[in-house]
């Protein structure tokens, strides 16, 4: 593995910066800066808010001001007015924000691309998840999922890393949508599986690297796993 290719690599993996306690927000906010400098950017959802307020939120998108992916993840599946309200008031600062394509268009995702694009946000859509519950009524759906996503035309969707397979049907469905894949290290996906089996852009790993004493190293260790299995894919992201 080359230094080029660890480098290139470590800027495919976002960070979910995901606190069990509210004692975990200041240690996970000083893992942002690091994950935006070193990695590819962060990812804050439910538990950032539900622990540390929407100033917990908004501090991480602040943190990560100078470079780095910003993902709102409140996976919203709500009618477009609600969603446009949600938005209005956690999104700003962030690059993406993440809804689940499983409520359709016209009156949700329409309105929430309409209201996220006002604000120079990119919308991002879950079409399959990590879990295993996934296969009960998500994954039988895929293609009407990837159909609803086709009209829509986020800039990013979500297909999970534990699945490659999964990945690889999106990926050929929508070759020019950024993907992002979740479900690395704690949830049994091998770094790597994502990208050098499926075609996704990004990894998403959250305790691997937030839960490790060493937090740099475990994200270059991460990133060193995507190198060496397949380096010829890590041209830089098409963000
Ligand atoms: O298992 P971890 O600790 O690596 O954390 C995984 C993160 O990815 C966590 O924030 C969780 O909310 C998210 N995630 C999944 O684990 N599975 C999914 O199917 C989808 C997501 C997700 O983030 O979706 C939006 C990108």
């Amino acid at each position: 593995m080359s230094q080029g290719s660890a480098g290139l690599a470590v800027k495919r993996v976002i960070v979910a910066l995901d606190p069990a306690v509210e004692g975990d927000v200041e240690k996970l906010l000083g893992i942002a800066r690091l994950a935006c400098r070193e990695g590819a950017g962060i990812k804050v959802g439910l538990p950032m808010l539900a622990l540390g307020g929407s100033e917990a939120v908004s501090e991480a998108a602040r943190l990560c001001s100078g470079g780095g992916l910003r993902v709102l993840d409140l996976k919203l599946a709500d009618i477009g007015y609600v969603m446009r309200l949600a938005v209005e008031s956690l999104a700003r600062g962030f690059d993406a924000a993440i809804a689940h394509a499983f409520i359709g268009s016209e009156g949700a995702l329409e309105e929430l691309k309409g209201a996220l694009e006002g604000m120079g946000v990119r919308l991002v859509l879950v079409l399959s998840m990590s879990h295993q519950g996934s296969a009960e009524v998500i994954d039988p759906c895929l293609d009407r999922l990837i159909s609803v996503a086709t009209r829509v035309r986020p800039w990013g969707v979500v297909a999970p890393a534990t699945r490659p397979g999964v990945i690889a049907r999106v990926r050929s469905a929508m070759p020019r949508t950024v993907i992002m894949s979740p479900g690395v290290g704690a949830q049994g996906g091998r770094p790597g599986d994502a990208i050098c089996l499926g075609g996704a852009d990004y990894e998403i790993v959250g305790r691997v690297v937030t839960r490790s004493p060493d937090p740099v190293s475990a994200l270059r260790s991460v990133a060193g796993s995507i190198a060496e299995r397949c380096p010829e894919r890590l041209l830089p992201a098409s963000t």
